[in-house]
């Protein structure tokens, strides 16, 4: 099979990248970072397609999709893995920039590439997305601001291909990791500030990349008929928010 992973130089991305090759399917990798991609050639080699885009700029994934050559055109598996989180400050606290290109790439991104690749799905009558959505999705937490209702888009996005599917052979499933170490996740969300985006993991066994890339690959060894519709990760260290509570203070005696 031939899966196009988007987000493909980094955590789960990656990690999916080399479960597929190792099991003899072809990948396209889209990302970025031109030069990341052309190192994973190396590591990979020839059944991996390193596709440069950029997932908040439409043009370029239009580009680079119209222009996959054989045998690559052709998407058995779309991840709609690309995405990220900027930020932990709340609403009022964020620039509209990081919300713009939260925006742009976990929601706007995300839905052309589902739009150019799945009409070749229907036609074919045969294909899969797995989109990576988040727990922050379900459960809102203090910072999170527009990061967690994007992943809710994604969430239900989902829910609403299969709705749109009925009768047709293409899956799709939506995975809702957790905390997970591994990623380039924290270093992002904090600009760079690797101390910060470290101290989240401190203490806590988080679920690595490694092994939602491997339920990413579970997923697609199932038998055709059978659907898993939603997939929630978390570590056994994480649970939900717990419901606030805000303390007013105690007026002096
Ligand atoms: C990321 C999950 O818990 O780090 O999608 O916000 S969390």
């Amino acid at each position: 099979m031939n899966i196009l992973i988007t987000g493909a130089s980094s955590g789960f991305g990656l990690e999916a990248t080399k479960i597929f090759i190792e099991n003899g399917h072809t990948v396209v990798g889209l990302a970025r970072r031109h030069k990341k991609l052309m190192e994973i050639k190396h590591l990979l080699g020839e059944n991996f397609y390193p596709l440069t885009a950029d997932m908040a700029n439409l043009e370029s994934i239009k580009e680079g999709i119209e222009n996959l050559p054989e045998p690559f055109d052709q998407i058995d598996i779309l991840i709609n893995n690309a995405g990220l989180a900027l930020n932990l400050n709340p609403a009022f606290d964020v620039d509209f920039q990081d919300w713009q290109t939260m925006i742009d790439v976990n929601i706007r991104g995300l839905s052309y590439i589902t739009h150019l690749i799945l009409p070749q799905m229907v036609a074919r009558d045969d294909g899969y997305i797995i989109n990576i959505s988040s727990t922050a999705g379900n459960y809102p937490y203090y910072g999170s601001n527009i990061y967690g209702p994007t992943k809710a888009f994604v969430t239900s996005f989902s829910q609403n291909l299969r709705a749109d599917l009925i009768g047709k052979n293409i899956r799709v499933s939506n995975v809702e990791p957790g905390l997970c170490s591994d990623t380039e996740f924290s270093n992002i969300r904090f600009k760079g500030d690797d101390a910060r985006a470290e101290s989240v993991y401190a203490d806590v066994e988080a679920v690595t990349g490694r092994e939602i890339a491997e339920i990413i690959y579970w997923l697609t060894t199932q038998p055709k008929h059978v659907n898993i519709n939603r997939i929630e990760v978390m570590p056994t260290m994480q649970t939900f928010a717990g419901l606030t509570v805000y303390k007013k203070e105690k007026s002096p005696s």
